[in-house]
C-alpha cells in the first residue's frame, strides 16, 4: 500500500531554539516499510506545503497518517486531512500521537468525515494490522484505533524498543534540524516512559507509567548508524538507570563513537549517579535540560516534582564541575504579579545557565486538567503551546504577556551577552563554513518572535475547532489517566519500576 506520513508544521515560539526531527514518526514509517508497504515522510517543520501537495498529487496514497504529539497542531491537520481527502478521496486517513490520544474521540468528530480514524498509544505496533484492515476491511477491531464506530481494543505496547529502526533515510532536509549550537542534529531513544507522576506532565499518563529500555548494543549500533555530528537523547528522564547509562556508553567507547550529546534529565538523577553524566561528558555530552520548573518548595510541591530547591541548586553545581552546559526550564505561573516575575528574573540572572520559561497550561492527559479548578479563558488549541496563558492571569493578560516577554528578553541578553557572543561567533564560524545556518537564524530571530502585542493578538484568531471541556475526574485511580495500561503489550509485559 502506498503510504504518506506526515508531521505538521513546527511551533512558532520553539522553532527559534529547536528543530527536531520526529522520530516517533520515522518509527511508524520504518514499522509500515518492514511490513512491505511502501512510504515517504513529510515533515512541515522543514518543508514547505508545495512540497506536501506535490507529494500528494505524484504519489497518490492509499492511506495518509499525520502526526499530533503536540495539541497545538490538531487545526491545522485537520485542514490539511480536508484538503487531501478533496484530492484523493478514496485516502484512508488517520491521526496518531502522544497529544491526539487523549482527545481521540472529539478530534475525530471535529474532522466531521475527512479523518478515519484516530490512533491511541504507540504507532509501531499498529501500523501493519491497520494497513491490512484499511486493505481487508475491519477496521474497527484494530488495538488503539477509534472510528466513528467507536473504540476498538486497547492500545498495543511494544515488548522491546529495539526495533523498528526510525526510517531516517525518508527524511529529507535532514540539515535543518538542530538545536542550539548543535546544528545539525539527530535524534535517537534509549528509554521510553518516565516513572514520577508530575501533576502537569502527561509523559506518565501516555504510557502507563512503563519505563522500557533499549539493549545498549542496538543503542550503540543505531548511534554509529547516525550520520550527523550532533544527537539529541529523546528519553524523557535520561539515565534513571546508571547501570543501563554505563552499558550503553561502554559499547559507544568499544565502537569508539564520537559525536556531541544534549539529554534531558532530573536533578536528583544527576545527584545520585554523577560518575554517569560524567563519562558520558567525556563521549560528548555538551547539554543538559533540567526541567527545575520553581524555585521555591511550594511550586515543586504543586507540580508534585518531588524535589527540593536544595537538590535542584546541588544540581547545578554537579554540573558545572563536570562541564555540562544546563539549559533549565521553570514554569511561569498565570497568577504570579510583577514582584513574582521580578524574583525569578532576579533568580536567572543570578545563575549561569541558560533559563526558559514556560506558562503552566493545563493539557489533556495531565492530572492538572482534571483537578486546575480555574476556568479556561481560551479553548483554541493553537494556545495551548505552554507559551500562551490559558487560565485567567492576575495582572491583565497584556501586561502578562509583557512581564513574560520581558524576563525572556532580560535572559536572552544575559546570553548574548559579550562573552557569549564572542563564543557564539566562533561556533558561527564554524558553522557557517559548514553551510549549518539555523544556528545563525536563531540568535537573530528573538525579537521577532517574542512580542507581547503579537502573543495578545494570537488570542483574537478566529476559532474554528475547540478544545473538548475537561471533566472533572477524581484522580484517586490514577489509571483513568492512562493510555496505555498495563498487560496490552506485543509480545511478553514491559518492565516496570517501582512507584
Ligand atoms: C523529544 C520531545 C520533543 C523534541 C522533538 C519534537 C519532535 N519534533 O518530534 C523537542 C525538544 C523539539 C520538543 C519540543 C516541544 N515539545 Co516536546 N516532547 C518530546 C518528548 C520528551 C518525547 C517525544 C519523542 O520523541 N518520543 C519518542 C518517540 C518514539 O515517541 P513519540 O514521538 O511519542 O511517537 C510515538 C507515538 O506518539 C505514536 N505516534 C507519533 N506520531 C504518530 C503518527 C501516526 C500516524 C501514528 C499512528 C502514531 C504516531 O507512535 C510513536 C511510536 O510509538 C515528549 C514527551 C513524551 N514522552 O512523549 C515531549 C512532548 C511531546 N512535548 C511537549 C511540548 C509541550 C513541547 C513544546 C511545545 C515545548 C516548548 N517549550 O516549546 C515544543 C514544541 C515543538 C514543536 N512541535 O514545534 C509535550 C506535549 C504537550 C501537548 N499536549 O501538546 C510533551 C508530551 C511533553 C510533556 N511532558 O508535556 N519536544
Ligand atoms: S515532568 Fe519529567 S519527571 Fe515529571 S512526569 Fe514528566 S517526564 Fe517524568
Amino acid at each position: 500500500m502506498r503510504v504518506l506520513l506526515v508531521h505538521p508544521s513546527a511551533l512558532m515560539y520553539s522553532e527559534i531554539f529547536l528543530r527536531l526531527e520526529p522520530l516517533g514518526l520515522e518509527r511508524v514509517a520504518g514499522a509500515a516499510r518492514d511490513a512491505g508497504h511502501t512510504v515517504r515522510v513529510v515533515d512541515l517543520q522543514v518543508a514547505g506545503e508545495d512540497r506536501l501537495r506535490r507529494e500528494v498529487m505524484s504519489f497518490r496514497p492509499q492511506a495518509l497518517g499525520i502526526s499530533l504529539n503536540y495539541l497545538a497542531n490538531i487545526p491545522e491537520a485537520i485542514e490539511l486531512a480536508a484538503r487531501v481527502k478533496r484530492v484523493v478521496p478514496g485516502c484512508f486517513v488517520f491521526f496518531g500521537g502522544h497529544s491526539v490520544s487523549f482527545v481521540a474521540e472529539e478530534v475525530l468528530q471535529q474532522a466531521d468525515g475527512a479523518v478515519d480514524a484516530v490512533v491511541r498509544g504507540e504507532g509501531e505496533p499498529v501500523i501493519a494490522p491497520l494497513l491490512d484492515a484499511v486493505r481487508d476491511g475491519g477496521v474497527d477491531g484494530v488495538p488503539g484505533v477509534v472510528t466513528a464506530a467507536g473504540r476498538g481494543p486497547a492500545p498495543l505496547m511494544l515488548h522491546s524498543i529495539d526495533s523498528p529502526l526510525p526510517a531516517r533515510d525518508l527524511m529529507r532536509n535532514r540539515r535543518r534540524y538542530f538545536i542550539g549550537e548543535l546544528d545539525p542534529c539527530a535524534s535517537i531513544e534509549f528509554t521510553r516512559g518516565c516513572p514520577w507522576d508530575c501533576s502537569f506532565c502527561s509523559a506518565w499518563t501516555f504510557y502507563g507509567r512503563s519505563y522500557r529500555k533499549a539493549s545498549p548494543e542496538a543503542a550503540a549500533a543505531e548511534l554509529a548508524g547516525i550520520r550527523e555530528p550532533n544527537v539529541f537523547i529523546v528519553d524523557d528522564v535520561a539515565f534513571i538507570r546508571p547501570e543501563h547509562g554505563n552499558a550503553i556508553a561502554a559499547e559507544v567507547e568499544r565502537r569508539g563513537i564520537r559525536k556531541r550529546y544534549y539529554l534531558e534529565t532530573r536533578s536528583d538523577v544527576l545527584l545520585r549517579h554523577p560518575e554517569v553524566f560524567e563519562r558520558w561528558a567525556r563521549l560528548g555530552l555538551r547539554y543538559m535540560f533540567l526541567g527545575m520548573e520553581a524555585i521555591d518548595a511550594a511550586g515543586l510541591d504543586l507540580y508534585r516534582k518531588r524535589i527540593s530547591p536544595d537538590e535542584n541548586i546541588r544540581a547545578l553545581e554537579t554540573a558545572r564541575k563536570i562541564g555540562i552546559t544546563v539549559a533549565i526550564n521553570l514554569i511561569v505561573d498565570p497568577a504570579w504579579d510583577e514582584e513574582q516575575f521580578r524574583v525569578v528574573r532576579e533568580f536567572a540572572l543570578a545563575v549561569p545557565e541558560i533559563v526558559h520559561f514556560t506558562v503552566m497550561t493545563p493539557y489533556p492527559g495531565t492530572e492538572i486538567w482534571h483537578t486546575e479548578s480555574r476556568r479556561l479563558t481560551t479553548r483554541d488549541y493553537r494556545l495551548f503551546d505552554i507559551q500562551h496563558a490559558v487560565v485567567p492571569t492576575t495582572l491583565p493578560l497584556g501586561r502578562f504577556y509583557e512581564e513574560l516577554v520581558r524576563t525572556q528578553a532580560v535572559i536572552n541578553r544575559k546570553h548574548l551577552g559579550l562573552r557569549t557572543a564572542f563564543g557564539a561567533a566562533r561556533v558561527l564560524g564554524r558553522n557557517l563554513l559548514h553551510g549549518q545556518t539555523n544556528f545563525a537564524r536563531m540568535l537573530w530571530k528573538f525579537n521577532k518572535v517574542y512580542n507581547p502585542e503579537r502573543q495578545l493578538a494570537d488570542h483574537r484568531m478566529p476559532v474554528h475547532h475547540e478544545l473538548p471541556l475537561p471533566k472533572r475526574l477524581d484522580v484517586g485511580d490514577r489509571r483513568q489517566l492512562y493510555v496505555h495500561t498495563r498487560g496490552a503489550t506485543q509480545g511478553a509485559p514491559s518492565r516496570r519500576v517501582a512507584e
